[in-house]
């Protein structure tokens, strides 16, 4: 695995060639993408998860048994996307793809940073804060229709019962397997921004990519199990961008654009 940050740069060049060969390059994105935009993830220290164990609050069972519980974790999300923007990591993957550089975003994420970045293909594997979702009768409507979310649970205006926001829950299915599985087929290098891999299906699609003969460029501040394996000692990823995304890929972007 090769490695570059801000201030060394040695394989840089080398990373760029094989981007600009790449006949199919696509995204997936996690919470670190949106870091710089304010937005703490969920598993580094201070993170969501520290103060709402997933196994307490995140999980359908949950939802179904205490849906007061799960609107705790539902409301301070809410609030932490508030007024949150875009930063230049999701800029520089909007960019590409209008360039015809990269084909799209799978994204973990829900706070719609990469569609107001102008990201245009973005599949949302574990759905959008916007929505509000009824796991009993299927009806969706917009959050921002449901006036008195902050104080109390949304109830759902056909079968009256609590609607969640449209957001994946540990034990319930992901979204968007068949768009998910086109943008895959053929690609050819993945840019894995953000994530910490250990949220399945998500964590796979890297060695997916992998097994295919895809090459896997990594953007992270810490090193994950995509690029240090305590098992084989060998990693996933090929070229490992260690540093804050939002200064990684313009860097990586400019040397594109210069090469
Ligand atoms: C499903 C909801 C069946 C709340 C979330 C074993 C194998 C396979 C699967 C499983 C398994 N055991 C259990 C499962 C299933 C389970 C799972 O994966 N569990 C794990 C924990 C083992 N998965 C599910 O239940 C999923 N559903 O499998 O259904 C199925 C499967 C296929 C087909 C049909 C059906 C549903 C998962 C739902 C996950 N939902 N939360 C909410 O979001 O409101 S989890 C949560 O984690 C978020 O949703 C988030 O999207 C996801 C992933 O987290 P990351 O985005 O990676 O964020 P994290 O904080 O972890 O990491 C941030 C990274 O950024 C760090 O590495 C950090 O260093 C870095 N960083 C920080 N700042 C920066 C940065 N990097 C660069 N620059 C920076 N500035």
């Amino acid at each position: 695995m090769r490695q570059i940050t801000e201030s060394n740069r040695n394989n840089l060049a080398e990373a760029v060639e094989l981007y600009s060969g790449a006949s199919k390059a696509v995204a997936l994105t996690g919470a670190g993408i949106s870091v710089e935009s304010g937005i703490d993830d969920f598993r580094s220290p201070g993170g969501l998860w520290e103060r709402f164990a997933p196994e307490e609050y995140a999980t359908i069972k949950v939802f179904q048994a205490k849906p007061e519980k799960a609107w705790k974790l539902y409301r301070e999300m809410g609030k932490s996307l508030l007024g949150k923007k875009p930063n230049p990591a999701h800029g520089v993957l909007a960019k590409l793809e209008s360039q015809k550089l990269l084909h799209g975003v799978i994204t973990q994420n829900i706070d719609n940073l990469h569609q107001l970045a102008g990201s245009k293909n973005v599949v949302e594997i574990h759905g959008n804060h916007g929505d509000l979702q009824c796991i009993y009768c299927g009806h969706l409507q917009s959050l921002k229709e449901h006036v008195s979310y902050k104080k109390n649970m949304a109830l759902c205006p056909i079968c009256k019962r609590e609607m969640k926001p449209n957001v994946v829950l540990f034990g319930e299915n992901v979204r968007g397997l068949d768009e998910i599985s086109t943008l895959l087929y053929g690609c050819d290098l993945l840019l894995v921004v953000g994530t910490s891999a250990q949220v399945y299906p998500a964590a796979y699609f890297p060695e997916q990519v992998k097994q295919f003969g895809g090459k896997i460029f990594e953007f992270n501040t810490e090193k994950t199990g995509l690029s240090s394996c305590s098992v084989t000692g060998k990693s996933v990823t090929d070229f490992f961008f260690h540093g804050r995304c939002g200064k990684l890929l313009p860097l990586f972007y400019e040397a594109l654009m210069s090469s």
